[in-house]
């Protein structure tokens, strides 16, 4: 694909960044528009936290902790460590001192009226992010997860709390009814010449965005291609409960049930090397090393999902 077209990504946290990463090396930023999962998004000690929305805006602006994956790389951890020591508050969401400027800011901003996408974009410029990032919508959508044993929890106390341990019974979008595709998220799908969807967790990143009443309707109206990467490398996900979940939800391990809950949405699917080859109707498929161990893997997989896209034909 000639990179002078229109790329829309829909993706999630860490896992998603890795992709971000390689289609910011080769995309012009002013072509490249991310629509952020905010399902993990919280309000926690006053402040609003947008974990995935973070995750890429820190990793786009090289300021990301690279073991972790989030965070800001070198952070301190006053604020929080004075909250366990001299008020024995239990600090199971570890914030750090630079991290919670910008959630400070954004509380501001939210506080004073503007919107989800304006706290984003202001951010983000901030941070001398050059591409477009959009929350999948203004209106609050936790995710909630019921679990065997433990009950209904948010997302963030099932993933840190919990560390993803309870047992998925299901997983709801709360007040989904209420929220609608931003002017900005439905702009961003019309112009694209290719929309991707990162190897982001199907169920727990995904998921929430394809719960915005209208989103599902305009991605399969979209005349460009809809393509789907694979978070599943041989029968295991690279990080996080995407394999855990799949189990729980009484799915065996596959690239190819990962393509099949996309089933609908998506008219392509890139597998990885190591996977087993499948077809699925009305889903063109194709095979490329999706584990992005280093900069070179993300920009080489990036480079070939969109010739490959490009190729496709009018
Ligand atoms: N993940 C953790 O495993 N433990 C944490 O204490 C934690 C804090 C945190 C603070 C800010 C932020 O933006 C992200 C943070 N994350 C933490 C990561 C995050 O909650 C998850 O990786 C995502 O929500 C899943 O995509």
């Amino acid at each position: 694909m000639a990179l002078e077209r229109n790329v829309a990504v829909l993706i999630g946290g860490v896992g998603g960044a890795k992709l971000a990463v390689g289609l910011a090396q080769i995309a012009p930023p002013e072509r490249l528009t991310f629509i952020v999962n905010t399902g993990d998004d919280f309000w926690h000690l006053g402040l609003k936290i947008c974990p995935d929305m973070d995750t890429l805006m820190y990793t786009l602006a090289g300021l990301v902790d690279p073991q972790r994956g989030w965070g800001i790389k070198d952070d301190s951890a006053i604020a929080l460590n004075s909250l366990e020591k001299n008020y024995q508050f239990e600090a199971w969401f570890r914030l750090g001192d630079q991290d919670l400027a910008t959630h400070l800011l954004r509380s501001h901003l939210l506080r004073g009226g503007h919107s989800l996408t304006a706290a984003a974009r202001f951010l983000s410029r901030r941070l001398g992010v050059k591409p477009t990032l959009l929350p999948m919508c203004d209106a609050e959508v936790p995710t909630m997860i019921d679990t065997v044993g433990c009950g209904e929890m948010s997302f963030q106390e099932y993933f840190v709390k919990h560390r993803w341990q309870p047992v998925v019974k299901s997983i709801r979008h709360q007040g989904c009814e209420r929220a609608a595709v931003s002017d900005a998220v439905r702009s961003a799908l019309h112009a694209a010449d290719a929309v991707l969807i990162a190897p982001s967790n199907p169920w727990l990143s995904l998921a929430p965005i394809l719960s915005v009443p209208g989103m599902k309707a305009l991605l399969s109206s979209l005349k460009a291609p809809v393509v789907a990467v694979t978070p599943i490398i041989a029968g295991a996900a690279v990080k996080g409960p995407t394999a855990k979940i799949m189990t729980e939800l009484g799915l065996a391990v596959t690239a190819e049930n990962v393509a099949g809950y996309y089933r609908g949405i998506i008219n392509g699917f890139v597998n990885d090397v190591r996977n087993d080859a499948f077809q699925l109707d009305a889903v063109r498929t194709a095979q490329f090393n999706t584990l992005m161990k280093n900069l070179d893997d993300k920009i080489a997989l990036a480079q070939s999902a969109l010739d490959w896209i490009g190729g496709w034909g009018p």
